[in-house]
């Protein structure tokens, strides 16, 4: 299965980040923190060189917060600053404020001595698709600013947003690129619903998914579905489609939708809190 998905709208997108950079302060990336390595976009470090940075593990609820610590570590070794957010729940955000202003000193003591006050600081908020950029947005604005939706590609266009005197947030589209060196980086993006569903089969997804949680995870669908774990992965999705009475035309075990039901399930956060890789240090 082929995990790549560069639409144009993209391409456009990476366009206008790269034309507005020049407005910017401050890059604030958020990866997932299930997958802290595999959903950085290379092509943002390139982006935001000479820019401050800011790097929050969003969606830390999701995740196993051991690790999350662990990653959190791992980024400030190499030099960013970062926070561990929930941006649906609004956890982590109410340090936000400060680690901006002081991730921004520099820039702000600048501006002092050529006598410019109050100027705001101007913060692009990037990452890949469905991470939870708009969401976070709407999360540190206290309102709804900008549309948000459980699959990627929710955000079209730029959105500038004031959220008070001090900070301006630009919300971005998610953007992936051109090719994945690794097809198991393609394939956890695609595991936490990155990737347009459209372009992936269902089933085989739903099939390496299993793959992974019987190697990685042994117990957890034992213990979500009551069902017994069977090394052969597409024995174990039919337990499952048994176990939750997904049948075609009545009688035969519907093994598509069954993996359907489990992605969902595993994005949702459903099976616990699983971290899919590992600070490389570890
Ligand atoms: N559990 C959990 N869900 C989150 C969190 N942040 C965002 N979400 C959910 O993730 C989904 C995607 O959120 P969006 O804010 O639309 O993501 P985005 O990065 O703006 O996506 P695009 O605009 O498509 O690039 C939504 O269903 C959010 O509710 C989080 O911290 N924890
Ligand atoms: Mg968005």
């Amino acid at each position: 299965m082929h995990f790549q998905w560069y639409p144009g709208h993209m391409t456009k997108a990476k366009r206008m980040m790269q034309e507005n950079m020049k407005l910017i302060d401050l890059v604030i990336e958020l990866v997932d923190a299930r997958i802290p390595l595999s959903s950085r976009n290379p092509d943002i470090d390139e982006l935001g060189k000479h820019k401050a940075r800011l790097i929050l593990l969003n969606k830390a609820d999701l995740a196993d917060d051991k690790w999350n610590d662990a990653w959190a570590e791992y980024f400030r070794s190499k030099g960013f600053s970062v926070v561990k957010v929930n941006s649906k729940k609004g956890g982590g955000m109410k340090s936000i404020h400060g680690v901006i202003q002081e991730a921004c000193r520099e820039k702000i003591e600048r501006d002092r001595k050529r006598g410019i006050l109050n100027r705001p600081v101007r913060a692009m908020v990037v990452g890949i698709p469905n991470v939870g950029k708009s969401t976070f947005i709407n999360s540190l604005a206290g309102k709804s600013c900008t549309k948000t939706g459980n699959k990627p590609g929710v955000t079209k266009g730029k959105q500038w947003i004031r959220l008070n005197r001090q900070v301006e947030l630009l919300d971005t589209p998610g953007i992936l690129w051109p090719k994945f060196e690794d097809q198991q980086v393609g394939q956890k993006l695609a595991f936490i619903g990155s990737i347009k569903d459209d372009i992936l089969q269902t089933e085989e997804l739903g099939a390496q998914l299993i793959r992974f949680l019987l190697d990685n995870y042994p117990g957890v669908l034992e213990s979500k579905y009551t069902i017994e774990e069977d090394n052969d992965v597409y024995v174990t999705l039919s337990r499952i489609a048994e176990s939750r009475h997904c049948l075609v035309r009545g009688s035969e075990l519907d093994t598509e939708k069954a993996a359907l039901l489990l992605l969902d399930d595993f994005r949702n956060g459903k099976m616990g809190r699983l971290t899919l890789e590992y600070p490389p240090e570890v």
